[in-house]
């Protein structure tokens, strides 16, 4: 039905895109390639149809971010404000306690967010810390949110703990490519993070993992890291696509900013290879434009962070969403309405 629609020859490498019903497994670059490059109209039109086979178009999922423990982290990740390695001005501070949580969580809720994503700068918990994310979890999960963490790289010991608390989901960024990965991250491997992110799987969790786009990469690096998510045994619930935010004092403080239509480019591909999956327009959103948002939603993007912050970072905030939804007739999804019709 959509081949009618593609204009070049790269049809017939991305004719059956996303057209099955059934999630795909197997991609390969060749196939990323050949929907990247599409005509952008015939690019964002399949990507709008992939969509509306599973999702209502007209609806965004909230998630509001929480940073339980912020800064003095001792992994070299050259994008964060919070590596310990760099001097970002960022101030450090302890875990946060459980009250000062369940305070933040109230709030969200109250603002439409249905998910509430706790992060910690760790390259993994603590064993000593585990009793007070646990008890973080339960208190989250009691007010009818969803919950998520991002707490670094876990065992299955922990693993377990966090499913039996009332964890939804786990965050685990692969970042991007594994051929660009070394040059961002030192201190951990990329196969290290699919093992956690197979741990979680296993424990029966639903999993959240994307990456950062503008970090100096390639084309094909981002077309590798898609391909590397959609071709996991199971594609994660929650996509992140986060467009870096250079920060000061980081390796990559001044870097080039990212092209908008490569941007949005890549979210209709992440949409067309998972597309049943939540692709969330993640960090970066306060220095985009109304245009270039509406352009990701229509690309396939239904989820956001809300709020005023991110985890150090600056989010637009409800006043601004509130316009932004009203102007493009988005609404919110409401709290246990996946807004997946699949
Ligand atoms: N420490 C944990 C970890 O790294 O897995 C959890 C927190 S970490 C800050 C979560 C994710 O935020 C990173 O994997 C990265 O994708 C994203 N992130 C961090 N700093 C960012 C920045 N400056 N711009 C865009 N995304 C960023
Ligand atoms: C994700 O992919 N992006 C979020 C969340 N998962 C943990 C974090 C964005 C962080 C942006 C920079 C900051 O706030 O420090
Ligand atoms: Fe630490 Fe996570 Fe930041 Fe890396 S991304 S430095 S692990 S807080």
């Amino acid at each position: 039905m959509l081949d009618n629609h593609l204009s070049d020859d790269n049809a017939e490498h991305a004719g059956n895109a996303g057209s099955a019903n059934e999630n795909r497994h197997n991609w390969t670059r060749a196939e990323a390639r050949a929907i990247y490059d599409l005509p952008f109209n015939d690019l964002l039109f399949r990507a709008q149809i992939v969509h509306r086979e599973h999702f209502d178009p007209n609806v965004v999922q909230k998630s509001q971010l929480l940073s339980i423990k912020t800064g003095g982290c001792a992994e070299d990740c050259s994008y964060c404000s919070q590596s310990a390695r760099y001097k970002t001005g960022l101030k450090a501070s302890k875990l946060m306690a459980v009250e000062e949580v369940m305070k933040g969580a109230r709030a969200a809720k109250e603002k439409g967010a249905t998910r509430y994503c706790m992060g910690a700068a760790w390259r993994s918990p603590k064993q000593r810390d585990m009793d007070v994310v646990l008890a973080m979890v339960s208190g989250v999960k009691s007010l009818g949110l969803e919950t998520c963490m991002t707490l670094g790289m876990l065992s299955d010991e922990e693993v377990g703990q966090l499913r039996d608390a009332g964890l939804d989901y786990y965050n685990h960024n692969i970042d991007t490519s594994e051929r660009y990965y070394p040059e961002v991250i030192t201190t951990r491997t990329f196969a290290d993070r699919l093992e956690t992110l197979e741990r979680v799987r296993n424990s029966g969790m639903k999993v959240c993992s994307g990456g950062i786009l503008g970090m100096g990469e390639t084309e094909d690096d981002r077309l590798d890291m898609l391909v590397t998510l959609a071709n996991l045994d199971e594609h994660p619930e929650s996509v992140p696509i986060n467009m870096l935010m250079p920060m000061d004092g980081t390796p990559m403080e001044g870097i080039d900013k990212i092209d908008g239509i490569a941007f949005v480019r890549a979210i209709a591909v992440a949409r067309i290879m998972m597309p049943k999956s939540h692709v969330r327009l993640s960090a970066g959103r306060s220095e985009m434009s109304d245009e270039l948002q509406a352009l990701c939603f229509f690309a396939g993007a239904n989820s956001i962070f809300c709020g005023e912050q991110l985890l150090t970072a600056d989010n637009p905030g409800e006043d601004a969403d509130d316009a932004l939804f009203a102007k493009l007739g988005l609404k919110g999804e409401a709290v246990g309405e996946s807004g997946n019709t699949a």
